[in-house]
């Protein structure tokens, strides 16, 4: 797979299209949502008829990215847009599963199929395949894509979205792929009108009381194994209900879990309010696989950060499963 005649392919479908569709993952993160947004801004630009739908709602602390509020939540309403789109981009994801019930009609519909992607392991089910799993973020790949674009040029709003996509998937610019290359678009991004503060105050700064007392409780409920080597934090649902919080407002948790030191897999099981599922994320550091853990769950994601959902289990049995089959895969990283 050449990345760089793939993106010239994609771009060489994006201007020919008339009609297009933007989605991205369930529960979409900033990455997903301002790669997404971009694509959508310069399609707009194009005078192309664009829509973004995606099967989740937007969570709230990412409203403020440029143009959200035109993001549609799939609806029977949409279906037929879907199906007569001359061009479907599917960006931060590779797994067609994660549209949830809007997997069928990305199937059925006569649209080129094009993944813009940094994921492992991608499905078939595209025409084109932009993909670099050593990308720090689906934004920088969007970047790398518009840069094939004659009469591009960014606009503030293409600027704040990219640098909200890259800014969250790089942990603020700490995590291994944040290149040279990485803060040169950021360079080039602030310049054409991204404020850091800002952008940073609205996804990480705009937390509730409710939340901030969640993640207390949150804290509270960490402890270690394993010689201090794995942390594991136990959100049950009454925490949640105890603090009126929502199910999103655990998305970030699991980083507190790497912050002890020692701790080389932070694991975050958050039982989900309103049915019998446990949702996982899982956080590691040096040769310790996130992946690796997750797959045995169903789940994927990146080596060092990944997830997995179990389902019709409390979260007191599916802690206890983890905890068994973690004897299991400790066995692997004892020296
Ligand atoms: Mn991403």
């Amino acid at each position: 797979m050449n990345l760089k005649e793939n993106l010239k392919l994609a771009l060489e479908i994006f201007e020919n299209s008339k009609q297009i569709t933007i989605t991205t993952h369930v529960n979409p993160d900033a990455d997903a949502l301002g790669s997404a947004l971009s694509l959508y801004i310069y399609a707009k630009l194009l005078n192309k008829s664009v829509k973004v739908i995606n099967y989740s709602e937007t969570p709230s602390n990412l409203k403020f990215l440029p143009l959200c509020n035109e993001v549609i939540v799939f609806n029977e309403d949409e279906i037929d847009f879907i199906l007569n789109s001359d061009a479907i981009f599917i960006v931060d994801l590779n797994d067609s599963s994660r549209t949830k019930s809007m997997e069928q009609y990305i199937f059925q519909s006569k649209a080129k199929k094009v993944m813009i992607d940094h994921h492992i392991n991608p499905k078939e089910f595209c025409d084109v395949y932009c993909i670099d799993t050593d990308a720090s973020s689906t934004g920088e790949l969007i970047w790398r894509f518009f840069q094939n674009a004659d009469n591009f040029y960014i606009n503030q709003e293409i600027a704040e979205n990219l640098y909200a996509a890259i800014m969250t998937d790089t942990g603020s610019f700490r995590f291994q792929r944040t290149t040279p290359e990485v803060h040169k678009i950021i360079a080039e991004l602030i310049d054409a009108g991204a404020n850091p503060t800002y952008i940073y105050e609205k996804i990480y700064n705009s937390n509730s009381l409710n939340a901030t007392k969640l993640l207390g409780r949150a804290l509270s409920s960490m402890n270690v194994f394993f010689d201090g080597k794995v942390c594991i934090m136990k959100i049950p649902r009454e925490f949640l209900i105890e603090t009126s919080s929502k199910d999103e407002d655990v998305d970030n948790f699991v980083e507190k879990t790497l912050s002890i030191e020692g701790v080389k897999m932070g694991i975050l099981m958050a039982e989900i309010t309103d049915r019998d599922e446990v949702r996982m994320s899982f956080r590691t550091k040096d040769n310790f696989s996130a992946r690796d853990l997750a797959l045995r769950y169903g789940g994927g994601g990146h080596f060092y950060a990944s997830g997995a959902r179990l389902y019709n289990v409390g979260i007191e049995d599916a802690y206890n499963l983890i905890l068994n089959d973690l004897n299991e895969y400790m066995k692997n990283y004892q020296s």
